[in-house]
């Protein structure tokens, strides 16, 4: 598959920007190859630099739930490309979108705009640590809850010692605020919070984890985080930037019937443009400044573009029969992912949620990120390495998901199994 305009543009962009991506994960360096340049996209499918054409499950990494240039989504950004593109003032389209957003989750009362879902984890735990005036945060090894210091927090030496920088820059004094546990150990977190739950200002969880790979709360999990929450007086946060209207229309919450203190959203309420959100109890978001004291603030939050594209998205999610017809889809291409590794005597265990996929190379059950770590990397890499040599463009990490959208035909999915069987084949020898 000729790829020279991507690697030239490769070089171009590595003089320039760091790693050539804006965006760690795009490198592609985890499966050991370079990045395709993509030119355009639509429906189901993406066109890179050289013309080559692939069905994508990456979906912009969540928001293209319609597909590329829904013609709802790009008429609505065309329409209103006729009012302007920012103002830095309110507009209808703000209140519309937040709306949408409140009346598919009931957890939710009240809602910020922000531009990214990392403003909108950062800005919930702000939120969190003012109105329980404590300090201490806890997540869970291998949830994922974007780039700011707080959350880029690897688990201490002991299961519950206090947390360590993800990143050089971090200082040890703000990742000593965090604690990251395992996802799924029920003992321990109930443990912590008898221990510490006193200076636990929240719990932010994505319920269902979608940045070690696929891994759902086991049976109360998700529950014991509530009624841990409630009774040290901490604040529950569900980062439903992945999940929220991907594996139901309620997100996960709306699957597990919990109710979380605060949400946050991205990606598809966004349906494409920069879009991040936080929401819940109003007695808490009043606290958000200009109402309250607690500050957060952003030169582009609530533009009418990113609006536009996300209305027109929820407005499309919300029709009937929408996540039925997402779910068989995703559950064909599951059971064929499974019978293909199947026949190439392959250790796999794949399964989803929704139109949210997950695929581990490995033999045990996967539960918790040490569990995902067993996964044979290498045979993931020449999975995703041959997939793409067939047409078929996944995330480049064990550690992500596959997203099928409305856009996706049966065609494409039988060809992305078929493609499937080669590889899981060629790898099997
Ligand atoms: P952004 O700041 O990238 O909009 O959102 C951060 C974030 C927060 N919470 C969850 C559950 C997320 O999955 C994310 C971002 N997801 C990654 C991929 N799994 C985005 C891809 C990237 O980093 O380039």
């Amino acid at each position: 598959m000729d790829a020279t305009n991507s690697q030239d543009l490769f070089q171009r962009a590595l003089k320039v920007i760091p790693g050539g991506v804006n965006s760690p994960v795009r490198a592609c360096k985890s499966v050991g190859a370079a990045p395709l340049f993509i030119d355009r996209a639509d429906g189901p499918h993406i066109f890179d630099a050289d013309g080559n054409r692939f069905i994508d499950y990456i979906g912009s990494w969540g928001p293209m739930i319609l597909g590329h240039r829904h013609p709802a989504v790009i008429a609505a950004i065309s329409g209103v490309l006729n009012r302007g593109t920012s103002f830095g003032a309110p507009i209808d389209l703000e209140i519309r979108l937040a709306e949408l957003v409140i009346d598919a989750f009931p957890s939710v009362e009240m809602i910020r705009m922000v531009n990214s879902g990392t403003e909108a984890t950062m800005s919930a735990i702000r939120l969190a640590r003012a109105v329980t005036e404590r300090e201490m945060v806890i997540k869970f090894d291998g949830c994922y809850h974007g780039s700011a210091d707080t959350l880029l927090v690897a688990a201490g030496s002991g299961v519950a010692t206090l947390g360590i920088p993800g990143s050089p820059g971090i200082p040890e004094s703000v990742a000593q605020r965090t604690l990251s546990l395992p996802f799924n150990d029920m003992a321990c977190i109930q443990r912590v919070m008898k221990e510490q739950g006193e200076k636990i200002a929240c719990i932010i969880v994505e319920p269902i984890a979608g940045n070690m790979g696929l891994v759902t709360p086991i049976v109360g999990f998700l529950e014991v985080l509530r009624e841990l929450s409630q009774k040290y007086g901490s604040i529950l946060i569900f980062d439903e930037v992945m999940t929220g209207f991907r594996v139901a229309l309620g997100g996960a919450q709306a699957l597990y019937g919990i109710r979380p203190d605060l949400t946050c959203f991205g990606k598809i309420i966004g349906g494409g443009l920069p879009v991040g959100a936080y929401g819940g109890r109003r007695d808490l978001m009043e606290h958000i400044a200009p109402q309250g004291s607690v500050y957060q603030a952003g030169t582009l939050s609530g533009n009418p573009i990113a609006m536009a594209a996300g209305i027109a998205t929820l407005e499309q999610i919300r029709k009937d029969g929408f996540y039925e017809s997402l779910e068989k889809k995703t559950e064909r291409l599951s059971t064929g992912f499974a019978d293909a590794a199947d026949k190439a005597g392959i250790a796999a265990k794949v399964g989803h949620v929704g139109s949210m996929l997950g695929l581990f190379f490995t033999d045990q059950e996967v539960k918790n990120f040490d569990d995902a770590k067993t996964c044979d990397l290498d045979r993931f890499a020449g999975f995703y390495n041959g997939l793409r040599a067939n047409g078929i463009y996944i995330a480049p990490s064990q550690f992500e998901v596959l997203f099928v959208s409305a856009a996706h035909q049966a065609e494409d999915i039988d060809e992305t199994i078929r493609a499937a069987e080669v590889v899981l084949k060629e790898l099997s020898v």
